[in-house]
């Protein structure tokens, strides 16, 4: 059972707190005393439970069944096709293009508020609209929403390892394995499908895409009637869920001696199991696969290529409705430092370009959101936009992985907008990312983003606090990739903490700085990388520079920065379309903030800024540690403004989070201070 109090911050947002303003109590309580949800589905029962809980907490009423047909006036909830009195709205509001997702919520002159959609899952969405409304003492009087999801695939990867530890989890052990077996206590896990269908994620991968030993088992018998466990919960809030497998399942666990996605036997086998799973999970979404990547097995050991290790799985789950997301995480990860053009930037766009228009319609390619993997600043991976004629999904991550591990304050929205924003030019001006992943650039069926968990058996699920928002926004941005960093973070702010101006204004701030500020106290200028091996936590800037990743800075006494140009370097820029090509290959024109990605200079060269590369790195470091202090002292100004358990939790985090950008500062400025001899000009301590 979940061990709630008010101050674990185990609600996240859905913490519904006793509204008690009065007016506005009495307002909502004009709409919302009465309530008819019509239907009697899964989903359908979801939107009355959550409708119950919500108004019961937040407005003290006691929930009338919900079965019985309404008197007088309230919130009616149903699918259009429920009553014979939605044909109006159905009308008004052009259903016709609502699709399986949407919905609207409308309030109407004679004073209901309707909740309604084409499917009972939009109508759990728009449950989930209203009661966020309610949260943010929104106005209710005049609604007139209609929501359509940009993305078809909105999805949650779990790095789940069924022994209970989680890959890159920062917040506790998994809430789906221990022991090597699945968790039978399942009111934690509907608490995280009701956090999940409130942001209206529809799908989610259960375990690690590093498929290991037992993990690869959770396809085999013994195993599946607890995974249909868990996708009985998930269905009941309209989420699928999805296994990662092991390309080499054939051989570890169905004795043959191959795994080559063209033998018969190997088809058949994953026939078999395909068949196999869906006895168990009607509704299974797929497998999600990482092959020939960091190690894993794949279609490179039988000389095939990644369509053909794709299209067999697709083939297997064609028949039941399910579909192959298939990672583009693809590259040498035997390099030599020496070698300076091999590339790794490269790897995934090298590999797969050349397979466009071979992938079956039922597999879409994961891509990273940068070529290298999720650092505080790359470029957009040139694979995104490259391919044309291929489902494509966008990968990122929620885990703080080189963030700051969920330690650190950084709030990553701004980040993900700049991504979703990037014109890749595939199809002339406006071709950005968000149109990209929504599949209707290139007119695919299929499309979508997924990101990385940044959740765990934590109370409070993330760890800090604030890490919260970033997988509260991640949700938003997948439905909506237009809302602003600014938006999201203040509805996150009203649905997580008690009303307050003060306050409001003061984390909003401490939100929307953070992501810049860890950027200033790490590494410098696109650089990436300089930190410890393997954790991947805290400053190293030679951590990486000698081993066999393929992740260097190159930096030596004269200049740092790997030189991808077409004229002297890799070639990556190449691999994108003009203008951005030629943007990233001239020096002149290469934005600051991706220079050293781009190009090896020397620690004297001026940015556009009016800057030397050198001393950026200096004034960068000392500024960003400065400003890491700032946070704890914004938060310590609303101590008494934000719930006690909730405010010593951060504020621990903070204490750290600024004296590690102070170590950071110090071992980035007194490496480059010995390399490059160049003094500071400002004459601050350097050690
Ligand atoms: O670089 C890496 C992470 C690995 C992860 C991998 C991937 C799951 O450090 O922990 O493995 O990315 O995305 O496959």
């Amino acid at each position: 059972m979940k061990q709630w109090n008010a101050e674990s911050g185990y609600d996240c947002w859905l913490e519904y707190r006793t509204i008690d303003d009065n007016q506005l109590r009495e307002t909502y309580s004009k709409y919302c005393s009465r309530v008819e949800v019509i239907g009697e589905t899964a989903l359908v029962e979801s939107a009355r439970k959550e409708l119950q809980l919500a108004l019961g907490t937040m407005l003290g009423l006691t929930f009338q069944d919900g079965r019985v047909p309404l008197e007088g006036t309230g919130i009616v909830a149903g699918t259009f096709d429920s009553s014979p009195q939605f044909a109006s709205l159905a009308t008004e509001y052009n259903i016709a293009d609502l699709g399986d997702e949407g919905y609207i919520v409308h309030s109407s002159d004679n004073g209901n508020i309707y909740l309604l959609a084409a499917t009972d899952k939009g109508v759990l969405y728009a449950t989930f609209h209203l009661i966020g409304l309610l949260q943010q003492g929104g106005n209710i009087e005049k609604l007139n929403v209609r929501e359509i999801p940009s993305n078809g695939l909105r999805m949650i990867n779990h790095w789940d390892n069924m022994d209970g530890s989680i890959e890159r989890g920062y917040a506790g052990n998994s809430i789906f394995f221990r022991d090597n077996r699945m968790i039978a206590e399942t009111g934690r896990l509907r608490d995280y499908a009701r956090l999940l269908a409130s942001g209206a994620i529809n799908a989610v991968s259960i375990n690690n895409v590093n498929v290991h030993r037992e993990e690869s088992k959770l396809i085999t018998e013994p195993i599946l009637p607890d995974v249909a466990r868990v996708a009985n919960i998930f269905r009941d809030y309209g989420i699928r869920l999805y296994l990662s497998a092991n390309f080499a399942g054939p051989m570890e666990i169905g004795g043959l001696e191959t795994a080559d996605p063209l033998h018969p036997d190997v088809c058949a086998w994953w026939k078999d199991t395909a068949e196999r799973i869906y006895r168990w999970i009607p509704d299974f979404g797929g497998f999600v696969v990482k092959a020939d990547s960091e190690f894993r097995p794949g279609p490179f050991t039988y000389g095939r290529n990644h369509a053909d290790g794709a299209n067999m799985f697709a083939d297997a789950l064609k028949p039941f409705g399910g579909e192959v997301i298939w990672r583009c995480f693809v590259y040498d990860c035997l390099q030599d430092w020496r070698d300076r053009i091999t590339d790794r930037a490269r790897a995934a766009y090298d590999h797969f370009m050349p397979l466009d228009g071979q992938f079956r319609d039922n597999v879409l390619l994961q891509i990273k959101n940068g070529p290298m993997d999720f650092q505080v600043r790359e470029p957009i991976s040139p694979l995104l936009g490259g391919l044309t004629l291929t489902n494509q999904v966008m990968e990122l991550q929620i885990a703080q992985e080189y963030t700051g591990q969920q330690r650190h304050l950084c709030y990553l929205v701004p980040q993900w907008r700049e991504v979703l924003e990037f014109d890749t030019y595939a199809k002339g001006q406006g071709s950005t990312i968000s149109e990209l992943t929504s599949g209707r650039m290139f007119g695919r069926t299929r499309g979508g983003i997924a990101a990385v968990s940044n959740i765990g058996d934590d109370l409070n699920w993330t760890g800090h606090d604030f890490a919260q928002a970033n997988f509260y926004g991640f949700a938003r941005l997948a439905w909506n990739p237009h809302l602003s960093s600014e938006q999201i973070a203040r509805e996150w702010i009203r649905r997580t903490f008690a009303h307050d101006a003060e306050a409001e204004r003061v984390i909003l701030g401490m939100l929307l700085d953070s992501y810049s500020i860890y950027e200033a106290y790490t590494a410098p200028l696109g650089v990436g990388w300089m930190v410890n091996p393997s954790h991947h936590y805290g400053p190293s800037v030679d951590g990486y520079e000698y081993s066999k990743w393929g992740t260097y800075h190159f930096a030596d006494c004269e200049g740092i920065g790997v030189d991808r140009t077409a004229s002297t370097g890799t070639g990556y820029t190449r691999q994108y379309h003009s203008p951005m090509s030629d943007l990233y290959e001239s020096l002149e024109s290469c934005p600051d903030e991706l220079l050293l990605f781009f190009h090896h200079v020397p620690y004297t060269h001026v940015l556009k800024s009016g800057k030397t590369v050198i001393q950026h790195i200096y004034d960068s470091h000392f500024e960003g540690a400065d400003r890491a202090a700032e946070l704890l002292e914004s938060w310590n100004s609303v101590e008494r403004k934000v719930d006690s358990g909730k405010h010593n939790r951060v504020r621990e985090r903070l204490v750290h989070q600024a004296e590690h950008a102070q170590e950071w500062r110090d071992q980035i400025n007194t490496y480059f201070y010995r390399k490059s001899g160049i003094a500071d000009a400002q004459g601050r301590p350097i050690y």
